[in-house]
């Protein structure tokens, strides 16, 4: 295990983002400013999910989100505490968040866009499996003070300013890119801080894990099968947590492939472009690896819909490229 010494492993993200700030000399801050916003949320809700099993909060809320899912009540809380971070921070004029079908406007004064998904893998809430939190940065592209239009959040993945996801599992993690690699922090409780623990995470450019829910096997279309019945060649593993951000997170270190294909039941794949594909296609990309849809890089996609659905093949270059000489 890596001892923090040095210099660089066991800064905080506040010094962290405060250096990075202040080697870009137009920086004027309010990136560096968002960036620590969602820190904030991030921590409050690892809070939450640390205690949910105490509290009657894990349950279903009830309520079903735009994906016909049973909202959890720390979904609704997740959105609710991010929202409001975002809100208080000042940076952002508009958010899309899985949790609500249209946009959510904030300041029609400020200049960021945040895609995020609160929590995502939710239904693993209450049996204590990680979940993540997903969120993309944009630029907006309507001026300062107009209303916030759709173009603002309908961008592509390649116009991402910044990426990340926060991983609640057995420590808390923060990863993230602003375009000049991907650094990891690990939340230290006594501190309250999120503390670097992983700086310039690069993903292996080969890998032998698997990540596809098989249970999907015979609705899958004969290409994604044929990738399958290779790896079992090849005696890869088989490891599918049922949490996207779980298993991208272990590939990216491990090396691997994350695939999420079309079936009978997601005739575009289930996972979201704008919120969950985007952030980390960036990520994966800024560490050495790729991500698509099977054809196309996931950054280049159009996004139409905020709620917009697309395949997924995402990890180490050399299995994705494997995987699509099969498709
Ligand atoms: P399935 C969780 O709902 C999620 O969005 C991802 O975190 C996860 O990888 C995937 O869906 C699981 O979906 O259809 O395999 O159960």
């Amino acid at each position: 295990n890596k001892t923090l010494v040095g210099s660089t492993i066991g800064t905080t993200l506040d010094r962290f983002i405060n250096k990075k700030q202040s080697e870009f000399p137009f920086a004027t801050g309010e990136l560096s400013q968002l960036l620590r916003d969602i820190a904030l949320a991030g921590k409050i809700i690892n809070v939450e999910i640390n205690k949910s099993g105490l509290l009657d909060i894990a349950g279903a809320y009830g309520t079903t989100n735009v994906q016909g899912e049973e909202q959890q009540k720390l979904d609704v809380i997740a959105n609710i505490r991010f929202i409001r971070a975002l809100k208080n921070g000042g940076q952002v004029c508009a958010i899309v968040s899985e949790e609500d079908d249209e946009i959510v406007e904030i300041n029609q004064d400020s200049n960021y866009v945040v895609a995020m998904d609160p929590l995502d893998g939710s239904s693993n809430i209450d049996v204590n499996v990680s979940i993540g939190t997903i969120f993309s940065i944009y630029r907006r592209v309507s001026p300062n003070g107009s209303p916030v239009s759709r173009e603002d959040v309908l961008q592509k993945g390649q116009k991402q300013v910044a990426a990340g996801y926060i991983l609640y599992g057995s420590s808390t993690m923060m990863v993230y890119t602003t375009g000049h690699g991907v650094n990891g922090f690990t939340y230290e409780q006594s501190l309250g801080e999120f503390v670097l623990s992983h700086p310039d995470i690069t993903c292996p450019n080969d890998g032998s894990i698997y990540s596809v829910n098989e249970g999907s096997y015979f609705s899958f279309e004969k290409g994604v099968q044929q990738y399958i019945e290779y790896c079992k060649e090849q005696r890869y593993s088989a490891r599918y947590i049922g949490s996207l951000v779980s298993d991208f997170h272990r590939n990216m270190f491990k090396g691997g492939i994350y695939i999420y294909p079309r079936t009978d039941k997601a005739l575009n794949g289930k996972l979201r472009l704008v919120y969950e594909c985007n952030a980390l296609a960036f990520i994966a990309e800024q560490a050495g690896g790729v991500a698509t849809d099977g054809e196309q890089r996931i950054m280049d996609l159009d996004p139409l819909e905020l709620h917009q659905r697309t395949q997924l093949f995402i990890g180490s270059k050399k299995m994705v490229e494997k995987a699509e000489s099969f498709l």
